[in-house]
């Protein structure tokens, strides 16, 4: 018999929610219980294609906003084969941001409807489990200042903010919000509870294909 499929997983927030506190700590307890399991982060910044991403957040160079939005889903989909490779062996990825981020960061700039940015993204393999980290903007300020990339700004967050509000609106996304103002370890406890959930079920489901 062909081996169970592994479950791709991802974490969503805004700035300074514990998305990459909580994938290091998800990573490790599952690989403590012997399970296969690697983490990844978008944008991937060490292509050619993440290169020039990573040149634009730290404003060492300037794109036009519908480019970087393509090439922030680009840096996705050149990844594709890999993830589903790495699935279809058998192993879980713990997703450090993926497409939500790349809608609500891009339709939080003036004249990008959600539609548009949706598209180049659709039928990326689908998250079986997208935990968005909630945290209020005073909250997050006392976790430290913003830092010096682009995007970093506290209206720019919460316009971010209530874009992701939208996009958990849809139902055809496995949606769990976790309010991230806990402590680091009951964070890692319910992110680990829907974790396990989700790769129980996946093992008997296909991978789907996001927003199709
Ligand atoms: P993100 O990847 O969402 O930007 P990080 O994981 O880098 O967030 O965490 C941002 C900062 O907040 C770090 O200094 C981290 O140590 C701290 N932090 C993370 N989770 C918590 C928590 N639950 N409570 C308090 N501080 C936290
Ligand atoms: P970090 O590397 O600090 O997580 O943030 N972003 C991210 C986009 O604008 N579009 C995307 O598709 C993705 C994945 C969010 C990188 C910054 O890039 C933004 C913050």
């Amino acid at each position: 018999m062909a081996c169970k499929r592994g479950a791709l997983i991802v974490l969503e927030g805004v700035d300074r929610a514990g998305k990459t506190t909580q994938c290091n700590k998800l990573v490790q307890s599952l690989q403590q219980s012997g399970r296969a399991v690697e983490m990844m982060r978008f944008p991937d910044r060490t292509t050619i294609i993440g290169q020039l991403i990573n040149a634009y957040l730290e404003k060492k160079s300037d794109l036009e906003d519908h480019t970087v939005h393509l090439l922030f889903s680009a840096n996705r989909w050149e990844l594709v084969p890999l993830i589903k490779k790495k699935l279809e062996q058998g192993t879980t990825l713990v997703v450090d941001r993926y497409a939500f981020s790349g809608v609500a960061f891009t339709s939080a700039k003036p004249g990008f409807s959600l539609d548009w940015c949706k598209k180049p993204d659709v039928g990326l393999p689908k998250p079986d489990l997208v935990m968005f980290l909630q945290l209020s903007p005073a909250e997050a300020a006392l976790r430290g200042q913003f830092g010096e990339e682009r995007y970093e700004t506290s209206a720019f967050q919460r316009a971010v903010q209530q874009k992701f509000e939208h996009l958990m609106k849809d139902l055809s996304v496995n949606w769990q919000v976790i309010d991230a103002s806990q402590s680091v370890e009951d964070v890692h406890k319910q992110i680990a509870y829907h974790s396990l959930n989700a790769i129980n079920t996946a093992q008997n489901l296909p991978l789907g294909e996001l927003w199709k």
